[in-house]
């Protein structure tokens, strides 16, 4: 592996122009949908992600201004599959952590996992994007109590990380979301070549346990 390896982040190496970015969270709180709405513009309904799903989606195409692709790795949040997160993590641009903002019990669960992956990514200082879906339900939570709810402000991170709401079966909240955590990861990489420090890619390792759910557009 050459001397710079360990400095780059997958993005860069794959040459893809894409930006990596690993979303996770508690089954059923909405990942899928919000790939698939961020793939193809519409809701699609979906079943429970055994492994990952994984997309090229450009955001920004339409409001003329400059877009952006990202390579979104949609894994499952089943307890039995939380264990993969870890290697999803461990190399990405950003990470989305996607909470069913109308499920209150399950709101302390969902924060001991994001603190879980908050802990074993910290030293990448990896962004990490929120987002509070679900906000059409009636019961949902907004993003204030959300990020009370998750703990948001005693992530002891040197980067940024943000929260916010957003609809998968409208669309409504994604774009801006996407942009705003595009936003992080451009803050990310100044930084990191002002202080040298930047995320190290050298030891991504694909787990062979993974198999994909559905298929894999481009
Ligand atoms: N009302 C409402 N329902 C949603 C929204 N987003 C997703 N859902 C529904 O929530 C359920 C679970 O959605 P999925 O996208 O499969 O959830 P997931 O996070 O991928 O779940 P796992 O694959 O098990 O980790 C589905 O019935 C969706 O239609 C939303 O914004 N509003
Ligand atoms: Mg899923």
């Amino acid at each position: 592996m050459g001397a710079g390896l360990g400095k780059e982040s997958l993005s860069s190496l794959t040459g893809t122009g894409s930006y990596h970015c690993a979303m996770i969270g508690l089954d059923s709180s909405g990942k899928t949908t919000i790939l698939y709405r961020l793939k193809f513009g519409q809701y699609t309904n979906t079943v429970p992600t055994i492994g990952f799903n994984c997309e090229k989606i450009r955001i920004g195409a339409e409001s003329g201004s400059k877009s952006h692709n990202f390579l979104l790795w949609d894994v499952g949040g089943q307890d039995k599959t939380r264990p993969l997160w870890r290697s999803y993590t461990r190399c990405t641009d950003g990470i989305i952590f996607v909470v069913d903002s109308s499920d209150a019990e399950r709101l302390e669960e969902a924060k001991l996992e994001l603190l879980k992956i908050c802990k074993l990514t910290e030293k990448h200082t990896v962004p990490i994007l929120v987002l509070a879906n679900k906000q059409d339900l009636p019961c949902a939570m907004d993003t204030a109590r959300l990020e009370k709810g998750l703990g948001l402000g005693e992530l002891a991170r040197g980067v940024g990380w943000s929260i916010r709401p957003c609809c998968a079966v409208t669309g409504e909240g994604l774009e801006e979301a996407l942009t705003g955590l595009h936003e992080l990861i451009l803050k990310r990489r100044k930084s990191s070549t002002h202080t040298g420090r930047a995320p190290s890619a050298s030891k991504v390792k694909a787990s062979k346990k993974v198999q994909r759910s559905h298929s894999h557009h481009y």
